[in-house]
């Protein structure tokens, strides 16, 4: 029996310095905290609001995250980590310099003889088209071979232009729609599906035991999923 845990959507550069500082001072007392408990860690998607992998340079955007995390990581705990729809850029720097497996897409894994479906969330439902869209370009070789072209500095730049503008929504108009492919996939023999993205924390139970959890965010909620056993905990890191 292992002890997981699961956060998602810290959005790492993406808000204003005392925002970022707290999330650090959070995520690192986290780390912290969790280190010699937890056998996993979870990131469910969009650690950063921006990560991109140049052949040489990496984005400077708290660093101190990525020490704390490499710490959890000598503890001995396993870390697992999703893209999101803004951190869809990753290749091998995590898992080469870390030991930070990284997903591209959603997956379906047993732990504690619980059957877990498990993605960051974006684009699950067939009213995000735009969203899918926009993904598949972003990704595209061409996009990638073009943006490496511009110096790291405009490079950010310009995504954070981007960014800032789609940040703030705060209510996402599929919450409905990501609640209803949890109850299907709870119905066709899953025991826990476990999405980030819409900022919104859900800790539901349907089925007879059988839960759907979206992770919140860690921007001013600092919502955590703890498995151990085969019981969840839906808490906040205070
Ligand atoms: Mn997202």
């Amino acid at each position: 029996m292992k002890t997981i845990y699961f956060i998602s959507d810290v959005h790492l550069g993406g808000h204003d310095e005392e925002i970022e500082r707290n999330k650090i001072e959070k995520l690192r007392s986290f780390f912290v905290e969790i280190s010699g408990k937890a056998d996993i860690l979870y990131i469910v998607g969009d650690l950063y609001d921006f990560w991109f992998e140049y052949a040489r340079a990496i984005p400077k955007i708290n660093i101190k995250a990525l020490a704390g995390l490499n710490e959890l990581i000598e503890s001995g705990t396993e870390v697992r980590y999703f893209t999101g729809n803004h951190d869809i850029w990753h290749e091998s720097f995590f898992e080469k310099e870390l030991g930070v497996k990284i997903y591209h897409h959603p997956q379906i894994v047993s732990h504690n003889q619980l059957k877990l479906f498990i993605a960051h969330g974006d684009g699950l439902t067939k009213g995000e088209w735009k969203l899918r869209l926009i993904k598949r370009v972003f990704k595209s070789p061409v996009s990638i071979f073009l943006f490496r072209l511009l110096h790291p500095d405009v490079g950010i730049a310009i995504t954070r232009l981007f960014s800032r503008g789609r940040r703030e929504h705060k209510i996402n108009p599929f919450i409905e729609d990501y609640r209803e492919f949890a109850h299907q996939k709870l119905g066709n023999g899953f025991d826990a599906v476990i999405l980030g993205h819409t900022h919104m924390s859900v800790f539901e139970h349907h089925h007879q035991d059988k839960h759907y959890i979206n992770l919140g965010e860690w921007i001013r909620n600092f919502n955590y999923l703890k498995l151990s056993g085969k019981k969840f905990e839906f808490a906040e890191w205070l």
